[in-house]
């Protein structure tokens, strides 16, 4: 049992857009009971018909926000993914990226180095729906219903020695799918990092599913990250490889611009980016702006892990 808590940014679920609205239309769309016709699907298809079972999984209500859901055709189909390309519009050629097989690799500082698949890894987890706002770097949000399981399990699972202090997580690389990754001048393949402090924090939570499905591919299938304090460059999408390190990694966007994107990250109004403030945000979907949240509305669960840290660039 989840207890309830009610920090600042919550509020009733009332307020939030309610789940029949999109659980009615994927019923509509019957994607249940299509396991007959799975044999005819491409290979994707077919390994997102394997997990189909696991969903709709229960909503853990800790994670309400302050905000109507993004809806979920906006959510799908104005993305950021490097790979497909440097537009919003890269789901239609998200569509190449092939799901299965689809090994995970966890090696580094672990007690023993573990290859699955992650319809394996999925396996193992119990699965729970989160909405989290999101809030990219470039000052527009989305409010978005996340299934997936805490990045604590993976970090349990993968059993890291005491001297790991960083966890680095690695997209995968393939020029061959991801036309964004014939531009050799991009530091592929996509990285990114947390502290072992914030991948064990409760908010940080991999992601398999959206809006009570398998998550689609221009939204980072099978597996990615959100933590939801931080900008959205921090929720690394398709991930293949957690390698734990006492080395502090350097992410995609650090290695590129290190002077507007560092390693933390955390959502600040007060610090703009170098081109830009960061002290309101667009909600994509509607024509509002709104003030930026310290933490993204975030703190009361994430501000004490950065006690202490006043000389790092917390913000940026
Ligand atoms: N591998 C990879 N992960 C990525 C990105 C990317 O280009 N490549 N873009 C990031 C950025 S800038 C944002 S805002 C979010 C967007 O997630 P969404 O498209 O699901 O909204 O994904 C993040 N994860
Ligand atoms: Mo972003």
């Amino acid at each position: 049992m989840h207890v309830v808590r009610r920090p600042g940014w919550a509020i009733p679920e009332r307020e939030v857009t309610p789940e029949h609205l999109y659980l009615d239309r994927r019923r509509a769309l019957g994607w249940l009971g299509a396991g007959a016709a799975a044999a005819a699907l491409p290979a994707s298809a077919r390994a997102n018909e394997l997990l189909a079972g696991r969903y709709p999984a229960p909503r853990n209500d800790t994670y309400e926000v302050q905000r109507a859901l993004t809806p979920e055709e906006t959510v799908t189909s104005y993305n950021n993914f490097y790979e497909f390309g440097s537009s919003k519009r890269i789901a239609r050629a998200a569509r190449a990226l092939e799901l299965q097989p689809w090994e995970i690799l966890i090696d580094g500082m672990v007690a023993e180095e573990k290859r699955l698949d992650v319809t394996e890894l999925i396996g193992r987890m119990a699965l729970e729906e989160r909405v989290y706002r999101l809030r990219c770097v470039e000052a527009w949000a989305m409010t978005i219903p996340w299934t997936g399981f805490p990045m604590a399990e993976l970090v349990k699972f993968a059993a890291p020695s005491s001297g790991a202090r960083y966890v680095r997580m690695e997209t995968f690389e393939n020029p061959r799918v991801a036309p964004g990754q014939r531009q050799f001048w991009y530091p592929w393949p996509y990285v990114e990092g947390l502290t072992m402090a914030e991948a064990t924090n409760e908010l940080a939570f991999l992601v398999t599913g959206l809006y009570g499905r398998p998550v689609p591919n221009q939204n980072g299938a099978p597996l990615r990250l959100a933590v939801p304090w931080k900008y959205g460059f921090k929720s690394i999408k398709s991930i293949k490889r957690f390698t734990f390190t006492d080395e502090r990694p350097v992410s995609f966007w650090e290695d590129l611009a290190a002077d507007e994107y560092g390693f933390w990250a955390n959502v600040n109004p007060e610090v703009p980016h170098p081109r830009w403030s960061q002290a309101t945000e667009r909600v994509v979907g509607s024509d509002e702006r709104v003030p930026t949240r310290l933490f993204n509305g975030y703190g009361d669960d994430v501000a004490h892990l950065y006690d202490g840290m006043e000389d790092e660039r917390l913000f940026m």
